[in-house]
């Protein structure tokens, strides 16, 4: 089969669709391998003047249409693989379309597919066309009505979105059961449910005094997993009604834990349906990031009710107004819920790793894209990521009152409607009366801002004055930019650390100086503090005033900061003498102002844990113009080295210090110390010294949860030792039956810098624990490896670009969706040496070469080639 060269959908082209529906009546009757679904729906015509309908529909056997009670013939309408068209029809009519599903060989996990047996949907963002043939695009909005009918013994649970209004037994050993959603909504908040799960089931009372019931669906033998979880979900309802005021809309909120998933999770309306990983957790199988992960990703759903599902999005070059959002709105409520100068870093670390490379490399897109080809490609982290940092700016310009008001504004305009970004940043503007009109470009124009400051100090007229010049570099299908509107969070210290003075920036001029009257002594600036702005700024501090910052900041933020900035600064110094065939040059001041940071009794030991992790590899990479990865690594090991022999006592203590037997508690303190504890045990491994080595070892063994025998694990992994293989058997001879822990084995041997890595990831693929349908498994082996592994994946002889290519192939004609999502690292191509530059093209082309390949796989490979 030649590919089929996909065709681009742009923003310009967007018309209102020619027909709206008023309800839906599904009826599915569930068998594995062909399930038959009625789709009866009143349509009528949207001020289109005889219009043909054109349905969308993908992978589906029709078997009836009628249109008002007549059965239609071949000659009433035509029909391809990808839509259904019915000519001449009146203003208003009841259109029954009954189509065959095959739930079982639906290996692409988008529409009605089972996972361990249990039927489950993922409709967005175009999945609800695998399931019947419809207008499938948000700004068509329905009220849902369901019938769901099943074998009893296999299915013993069904559901879908809204309110149960029957469950009866049919003849035959089946049920049915009928919900009902009263909220219209578009097709791909759809959800349907089906199996044999295990329930665990709470109550949360609203701020109204209604009560909610919550329930969580798991597989059984989960049931004492999902505490944290249902913790999580009641802490989010309860947030929104205090910070945003806004009550959840239903009597009954389900959640549903599925082990074949593409992501996450999805906010279906009533019905989320989650990746096991974001729901299950006890301490002995999920670490403090995993309790993380899921209060966010349980947090992030719930507040897509009215981010997203109450107002939605008028079409998918909207993206950004329902995920930006909800990113914002469940960062804030992680920030309440544990260290806010913590979750800011972790944020920003995130952006740096994932969003500025892809704004800087041929993927680059806006906020708001203008075209696609397949908009599954669009689940960015420049949609998610840089629209939060855009909703996050807003709020910092219109402070929090005003963000508070615009929000209520927003939702009094537009609750029930299909809306734009613009019509967001409306009602921001409306309600505070702030002008955003400049401010808008942040949805239109792709790139990080670079943002170069100089500052001097007139002693005579006690007066400071700071220059900042904004540049932002052409991306593809934009060359001339304008300047952007950005918040620049400043402070001044004098010399004994003291604040002087603190404030916020409106900047939006090329080129701009600020002036600081009354300034009685030369201070210390502290830039874009709590990262205001998501640009990359280039200011010529001198270490001695990065160590100043890293001790005296009153913005933690910025404490860190300076604290990345300096080890960055050395480590190119040294990535450069590596080159050079030159030795490293300890920097004995750099040390010490860690040392300090690690004794600062005042500091959380989660934020003192976070100062003491040197820049990533990673990050590194990003910031030379052409990679080497051998150089960055043996760089920041050296530094290891260097930091572990000069604070071994204080590590020593320290991590004796924080030893605990207490049981495990998921709360902030107690990661902190956690935290703090393996970043010492990491530093403390450095040395080789079998006295350590003994310590990691015990602690893999005696650990009373996962987070401690995790770190051991890491670091074992690394090691030339044969208790790394010891462990490695032991952990997954304990663990075997547990997938999520199953695939934290897995990454955590992709991850390793030992030379034969990616041997071990090839006989990994045919371990019994391995299987490339399932997505987490897929990501947990190959995709840790080829994003967090540079050091081998880019091995200068091409094999870890041929393995990535392989299994890209292999994976495409299984789940485009995630084949694509994989692409991204060969699309780094420009930033390495000549020879890597034609190892990784040649691999693209490849991709680009197979016949049949996907559409989605087709847009990444050829946009990366560039
Ligand atoms: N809205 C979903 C993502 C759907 C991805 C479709 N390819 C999860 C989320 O962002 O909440
Ligand atoms: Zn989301």
């Amino acid at each position: 089969m030649k590919t089929e060269q996909p065709q681009i959908i742009r923003l310009e082209d967007y018309r209102e669709p020619a027909y709206l529906v008023e309800n839906v009546e599904l009826v599915f009757d569930l068998e594995s391998e062909s399930t038959r679904v009625v789709c009866a729906a009143t349509y009528y015509a949207n001020n289109t003047d005889n219009a043909p309908l054109v349905l969308d529909g993908e992978d589906l056997k029709l078997l009836h249409i009628s249109l008002d009670g007549r059965e239609l013939g071949e000659n009433d309408y035509s029909c391809d693989n990808k839509s259904l068209t019915i000519p001449d029809l009146p203003e208003r009519f009841e259109l029954v379309i009954e189509t065959e599903i095959d739930p079982k060989g639906n290996t692409q996990l988008s529409g009605l597919y089972q996972s361990n047996g249990t039927y489950c949907t993922q409709c967005e963002a175009q999945g609800f066309r695998r399931i019947t043939y419809f207008q499938d695009r948000p700004d068509v909005m329905a009220t849902y009505n369901v019938t769901i009918i099943a074998d009893k013994a296999s299915c013993p649970v069904l559901l879908s979105n809204g309110n149960l209004l029957e469950h009866n037994d049919v003849e035959d050993d089946q049920h049915i059961a009928v919900w009902h959603d009263p909220f219209p909504k578009p097709s791909y908040l759809f959800a349907l449910v089906a199996g044999d799960l295990a329930q665990v089931s709470d109550t949360f009372v609203t701020c109204t005094g209604r009560t909610v019931d919550l329930h969580i669906f798991i597989e059984h033998g989960n049931e004492d997993r999902v505490d944290w979880a249902m913790e999580s979900l009641k802490a989010a309802m309860k947030w929104d009604e205090d910070r945003f005021g806004l009550e959840y809309d239903l009597d009954l909120y389900n959640i549903v834990a599925v082990s074949d998933f593409n992501m996450g999770a999805m906010e279906n309306k009533s019905l989320n349906v989650f990746n096991t990983k974001y729901v299950l957790a006890k301490s002995d199988t999920a670490t403090d990031a995993d309790y993380a992960g899921i209060e966010g990703v349980i947090a992030h759903e719930y507040f897509h009710n009215w981010t997203g599902n109450r107002v939605t999005c008028r079409d998918w070059f909207q993206l950004s107004l329902k995920e930006g959002l909800t990113v914002f709105r469940d960062q804030e409520f992680s920030s309440d819920m544990r260290s806010r100068p913590c979750e800011r870093i972790s944020n920003v670390k995130v952006l740096r790793a994932a969003q500025f490379p892809e704004d800087a490399g041929p993927l680059a897109h806006p906020v708001r894209p203008e075209q696609y080809m397949a908009i599954d490609n669009f689940y960015t982290a420049t949609v998610y990521n840089k629209g939060s940092e855009v909703i996050r700016m807003m709020h910092t310009l219109l402070g929090e009152d005003n963000f508070r008001k615009g929000m209520d504004l927003y939702f009094e305009r537009h609750d029930g409607q299909a809306v734009t970004c613009d019509d967001f940043a409306a009602a921001m503007m409306d309600a505070s009366d702030i002008d955003l009109t400049q401010f808008k470009l942040w949805y239109s124009q792709a790139g990080t801002p670079e943002v170069t400051a100089h500052w001097s100090y007139d002693h005579e007229a006690q007066r400071f004055d700071l220059t900042l010049a904004q540049h932002l570099a052409p991306t593809p299908g934009q060359n001339d930019k304008q300047p952007m509107h950005m918040p620049i969070s400043v402070g001044l210290l004098d010399l004994e650390g003291m604040e002087i003075l603190s404030d916020v920036l409106s900047v939006s001029k090329a080129r701009e100086t600020f002036s600081f009257e009354n300034i009685e002594s030369e201070p210390v600036i502290s830039l874009n503090r709590d990262f205001s702005a998501p640009i990359k700024l280039k200011a010529a501090y001198s270490r001695v005033e990065l160590a100043f910052l890293m001790a005296n900041d009153s913005d933690d933020f910025a404490r860190w900061e300076a604290a990345q900035t300096y080890g960055t600064d050395l480590l190119l110094d040294m990535v450069k003498a590596y080159q050079k065939g030159q030795p490293f040059k300890k920097d004995e001041d750099f040390i010490q102002a860690l040392r300090q940071t690690l004794l600062n009794d005042q500091l959380d030991l989660d934020f003192i844990a976070l100062c003491l992790q040197l820049p990533t590899e990673g990050y590194l990479a990003e910031q030379m113009e052409t990679i080497d990865v051998v150089a960055i690594h043996q760089a920041r090991e050296a530094l290891r080295r260097y930091i572990a022999e000069d604070l071994q006592k204080d590590f020593l203590r320290i991590f004796r210090d924080l030893r605990s037997d207490k049981p495990y508690s998921p709360n902030a303190a107690s990661c902190g110390q956690r935290a703090l504890k393996n970043t010492c045990l990491s530093y403390l491994a450095e040395g080789d010294d079998p006295a350590c080595l003994a310590l990691i070892t015990a602690q893999y063994h005696n650990a009373n949860n996962m987070t401690d025998r995790m770190a051991a694990l890491s670091i074992l992994s690394n090691k030339e030792a044969d208790a790394r293989l010891e462990a490695l058997e032991d952990f997954y001879t304990r663990f075997k039956d547990d997938a999520l822990v199953v695939d934290k084995w897995l990454s955590v041997q992709a991850m390793s810098s030992l030379p034969g890595t990616l041997a071990t990831v090839q006989n990994l693929m045919s371990h019994e624990a391995f299987s490339i349908r399932n997505p987490n498994k897929v990501r947990s082996l190959i995709g840790v490896f080829a994003h967090a592994n540079p050091l081998h994946y880019h091995n200068e002889d091409g094999s870890g670009y041929a393995f990535h290519t392989d299994r890209i192939l292999e994976l495409d004609k299984i789940n485009p969706q995630i084949a694509a999502r994989m692409v991204a690292p060969l699309g780094k191509w420009r930033r390495f040496d000549k020879k890597r530059q034609d190892l990784m093209k040649a691999e693209l082309q490849r991709i680009i070469a197979t016949d049949g390949l996907s559409g989605d796989t087709f847009e990444m490979a050829s946009k990366s080639l560039g």
